[in-house]
C-alpha cells in the first residue's frame, strides 16, 4: 500500500513538473508588447503626461500592466481614467468616444455598464505638486491581436477625466464627467 501511494505521489509531481515546464516554454515564446500614449490637457492648460503599457504572461493568459503619470494638476484632485474607444483627440477630446468595451456586455456608454467596461483604469489622485500616478495591472485589454485588443481597425486613445470617477452605474457624470486630457495610444 505504501509502495503504491510513492508511486502515485512520483507520478502526480512527475506530470506537476511536466506541464510547470511546458507552461514557462509557452510563456517564455510570447512576445511582450509594448504601447504608449503622450497625453495632454487643452492648449494653456500645462497638463501632460503618459502612459505606458506592457504585455506579460501568465502561462498563456496575457495581462497588460498600465502606467499612468500626469502632471499639472491642482494638488490633491482626483480624476478618473479610461481607455476610450477611438484613437482621436482631436478636434475635441470628444473624438475619442466612449469607454472601450468591446465584449460581453459591449456597451461603451460610460454612465452604463460602468466600472465593468474593458477600458475601465483606477483613479489619478494628485500629490501637492499636481502630480499623479498609477500602476495597474488588468486582464480586460489585450495588446496582442484578438477580441479584447486596443489596436482594433479605429484604435483607443486614453481620457483623463476632470472629475473623480465614483465607480457608479447609471449615474450621469459618475465615470468622472468632462474630459481633461487625452492622449492616443501608439504600439511602442
Ligand atoms: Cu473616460
Amino acid at each position: 500500500m505504501r509502495t503504491v501511494s510513492r508511486v502515485v505521489v512520483f507520478v502526480f509531481l512527475a506530470g506537476v513538473l511536466f506541464v510547470g515546464g511546458k507552461t514557462a516554454s509557452l510563456a517564455a515564446q510570447q512576445p511582450v508588447l509594448r504601447a504608449k500614449a503622450d497625453i495632454a490637457g487643452a492648449a494653456g492648460s500645462g497638463i501632460s503626461g503618459f502612459a505606458i503599457l506592457i504585455q506579460s504572461y501568465t502561462g498563456i493568459l496575457p495581462t497588460v500592466e498600465v502606467v499612468v503619470r500626469v502632471t499639472g494638476l491642482v494638488p490633491g484632485s482626483v480624476h478618473g481614467v479610461h481607455i476610450h474607444e477611438t484613437g482621436a483627440c482631436l478636434p475635441t477630446f470628444a473624438a475619442a468616444n466612449g469607454h472601450f468595451d468591446p465584449g460581453p456586455n459591449g456597451n461603451s456608454n460610460p454612465d452604463a455598464n460602468h466600472p465593468f467596461h474593458m477600458g475601465d483604469l483606477p483613479n489619478l489622485v494628485a500629490d501637492v505638486n499636481g502630480t499623479a500616478a498609477f500602476e495597474h495591472r488588468t486582464s480586460r485589454i489585450t495588446l496582442s491581436p484578438g477580441p479584447l485588443s486596443i489596436f482594433d481597425a479605429d484604435g483607443s486613445a486614453i481620457i483623463v477625466h476632470v472629475d473623480e470617477d465614483r465607480g457608479t452605474t447609471g449615474v450621469a457624470g459618475g465615470a468622472g464627467g468632462a474630459r481633461l486630457a487625452c492622449g492616443v495610444l501608439l504600439q511602442d
